[in-house]
């Protein structure tokens, strides 16, 4: 991992392909661009992960992080979306089938990069080689980053064995290769990690999605140790809460993030503005750019306790 003496950290949320709100972000933090590479003389910027998708200009975007992170003025942790690409663009070795099929759903999600990458195959497979060469998470002095769920006991399965890093895990081929087979742990790590905790809702009771998809499953607020039904637990706008039933939980066994630990900072979650703590040491810095929203980083000096007037967004 390059380091360049920083003493600060600006860890910036989901970007899905805006990139003029990535680079107005990136100078209102203080970075300028020296020889196509945005820098900060004292700061290093910690990219959260989903780079590509839906939004009009993932080349552009994929080219500033890229830069960054190859030249030592930035980190960065690999989201879902990235996940999914490489998925997409990778055979198996076994059965010659791309390992996230191209179904009309998986493909649409992935349009504005497909569109943007036609006809550019040799950079297209460098792009993907490079989505490989990130980190599922990132576990520094003082702070942890991560795309959607820290998961400490999961972690500790990836780095507990002596054959990797204890502060970072890279998907090697054995691990992508099993990731999308639903029945092994290397998927239910992917799926908690880069995607979150969902639980399935009581019978009968069904949920649309931000794309119109109907949902059974709800995403839950890890960070936070109360609740104890559906609906006290469930990561949904307020509006939408009142469908969720406030029934007790059955499963009492979640993952909880301890308020004691170090800060973590995640993106993934699509909040929506105003910007905002959710606890003082676990905190969403997505902002749904790529939805109407701002792009959000947090601005890092050391502390335990984090600070609402560190959020800053564009
Ligand atoms: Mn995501």
């Amino acid at each position: 991992m390059t380091t360049t003496g920083s003493t600060g950290y600006d860890i910036i949320g989901d970007i899905h392909g805006h990139a003029d709100a990535l680079r107005a972000l990136l100078r209102q933090l203080g970075y300028r661009q020296h020889n196509g590479c945005f820098r900060h003389p004292e700061r290093q910027a910690i990219f959260a992960g989903d780079f590509i998708d839906r939004g009009p200009d993932n080349l552009g975007v994929i080219d500033i992080v890229r830069r960054m992170v190859d030249g030592g003025a930035a980190l960065a942790v690999m989201g879902n979306h990235e996940y999914n690409a490489i998925c997409y663009h990778t055979r198996h070795p076994q059965t010659g089938q791309p390992l996230r099929p191209h179904s009309a759903k998986n493909t649409a999600q992935h349009a504005a990069f497909l569109a943007e990458f036609a006809g550019r195959e040799s950079l297209l497979v460098e792009t993907i080689a490079w989505f490989r060469s990130l980190p599922l998470f990132l576990e520094l002095e003082g702070l942890r980053v991560i795309h959607a769920e820290w998961d400490a006991r999961l972690i500790r399965s990836l780095t507990g064995n002596g054959s990797q890093p204890t502060n970072t895990f890279c998907l090697d081929d054995h691990f992508l290769f099993r990731s999308v087979d639903d029945r092994t742990s290397e998927h239910r790590i992917i799926e908690t990690l880069l995607k979150g905790t969902e639980i399935p809702l009581p019978a009968g009771c069904v949920l649309q999605d931000k794309d119109g998809f109907a949902r059974q499953e709800i995403r839950v607020k890890w960070w936070q140790a109360s609740g104890r039904t559906y609906r006290e637990i469930a990561m949904l706008p307020d509006d939408q809460l009142p469908a969720i039933p406030n029934l007790p939980l059955t499963d009492n066994g979640r993952n909880i993030y301890p308020t004691g630990e170090k800060p973590v900072f995640f993106g993934h979650y699509w909040m929506r503005p105003p910007v905002r703590l959710l606890t003082p040491n676990a905190t969403c810095v997505d902002f749904s750019v790529a939805r109407g929203g701002v792009l959000c980083g947090y601005r890092w000096n050391g502390e335990r306790k984090l600070h609402p007037e560190n959020l800053l967004f564009v």
